[in-house]
Formats: C-alpha cells, sequence, structure tokens
C-alpha cells in the first residue's frame, strides 16, 4: 500500500480509493484584482499554492487518478445563498472586478487558467463552505468507491477546513497537503493546519505534496 510520510502518523492510502479535492482555485480568490484582493487580503498568500499544485495535478492524472474540483458560488438571483453568508457577505451577487461575485457563469467565479479541469473531471458547484453542503459529492464518492481524499485548495481555515471536518464525520480519511493549501493569513494557515493533526490526527493527516509524488509516481 502507497504511503507517505505525513503528521501526525504516516498515510497510507489505495490507490483505487483515493481522490484528489481541489478546493475553490477560483479567480476571484486567486486573481490581483478579484474578489479576495478587493476585501485587504494579500493575494500571493494563495498564488503560492498553484505552482505545488500544478505538479501535483500533473502527477495525479499521469498516475490515472480521480480529481474532483469544487467552486464556491451561487445562482444569479442568489436563491441558493444560505441567507446568514449574504446578510455577512453582502458583497455576493454585486459586480466587482471579474463580473459579479461569487455569481455561477462569471469570470472570477471560474477556476484559475493554470488549474483548468481536464475533461472528464468532476467539477463541484457548492453554495456552503463545505464541499458536501447542498451538493452530490457524497454520492460521487460512493459510487466510485472513493475511502480516503488528498485535499488541496483554499482558504485553509475556511472551505479546506469545513469540507475536512465534514468529510472525517462521514468516515472519509483525509491527507491535507501543507504546500497546496493557502490562507490569506500565515497565522491562521499555520494553525489551521496544526488543527487537522492535533490530537492523534482528530480531522486528518498532513504533509508536502512532493512525499506523495513520490509515491504515487512510483
Ligand atoms: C472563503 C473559501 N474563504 N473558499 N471561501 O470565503 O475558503
Amino acid at each position: 500500500m502507497p504511503t507517505v510520510d505525513a503528521q501526525p502518523s504516516p498515510f497510507g492510502f489505495d490507490r483505487d480509493s483515493t481522490a484528489l479535492l481541489v478546493i475553490d482555485m477560483q479567480r476571484d480568490f486567486l486573481l490581483p484584482g478579484g474578489f479576495g484582493e478587493s476585501l485587504g487580503n494579500d493575494v500571493a498568500q494563495l498564488r503560492r499554492t498553484i505552482e505545488p499544485l500544478t505538479a501535483l495535478l500533473t502527477a495525479w492524472r499521469a498516475a490515472g487518478l480521480p480529481v474532483i474540483h469544487t467552486r464556491e458560488g451561487h445562482d444569479s438571483d442568489l436563491s441558493d445563498c444560505p441567507p446568514a453568508k449574504l446578510a455577512r457577505g453582502p458583497m455576493i451577487g454585486q459586480p466587482g472586478h471579474f463580473g459579479r461575485i461569487l455569481i455561477r457563469g462569471e469570470y472570477g467565479h471560474d477556476i484559475i487558467d493554470e488549474l483548468r479541469p481536464a475533461d472528464g473531471e468532476v467539477v463541484i458547484d457548492k453554495p456552503g463552505k463545505g464541499a458536501f453542503y447542498s451538493t452530490d459529492l457524497s454520492e460521487i464518492l460512493e459510487k466510485s468507491g472513493i475511502t480516503h481524499l488528498v485535499v488541496t485548495g483554499v482558504t485553509t481555515e475556511v472551505c479546506v477546513h469545513t469540507t475536512v471536518r465534514e468529510a472525517n464525520d462521514r468516515g472519509y480519511e483525509c491527507l491535507v497537503l501543507a504546500d497546496c493549501v493557502g490562507s490569506y493569513f500565515p497565522e491562521f494557515q499555520r494553525v489551521g493546519l496544526q488543527m487537522i493533526a492535533a490530537q492523534g490526527g482528530i480531522f486528518g493527516w498532513v504533509a508536502e505534496s512532493p512525499a506523495l509524488i513520490k509515491e504515487i509516481s512510483r
């Protein structure tokens, strides 16, 4: 069984039952001038994930393993936007530099060019922070016999954490790749990763992508 050096212990996985989850690598979060930057965030903190994630995707696809992408966003009438989210995020649906913010079909909502989904890869549109809430991710994973998830994307403490916690409660074993997840806030990145692997791996495991690439390229 392939095994990756990870915290708090080695992470073993079976190629037939493991999927790569790429969370919300969307223009509005990552591009200079996008929604994330308009809130005063430093997008460079997220953009450092692009290079390692590109290398991982190349190796993962070469190994013939499944990739699932997610995008956070809403229908144009915002009917699927949880009211509490809209109340504290009134800019959702408003005009931004790359179209209406977090609205499906707008330029800013889509995935950055470097990580564009390949033909046949699943893309999940999610209205919440977690990838399971109000999506068919559970059914897709069950149908494909997936039990282990390699989790990447942004942001570490929000959509990555929510998804990993949801996945953990549903029985999935999650490996989070430290160099392939990003937060606008260095402190949240550091502590967010610590929280996952703490207490014997309370939500999962944490590793660096080169260790995983080495395993899947054997
Ligand atoms: C946020 C996300 N931070 N993808 N979204 O609002 O983490």
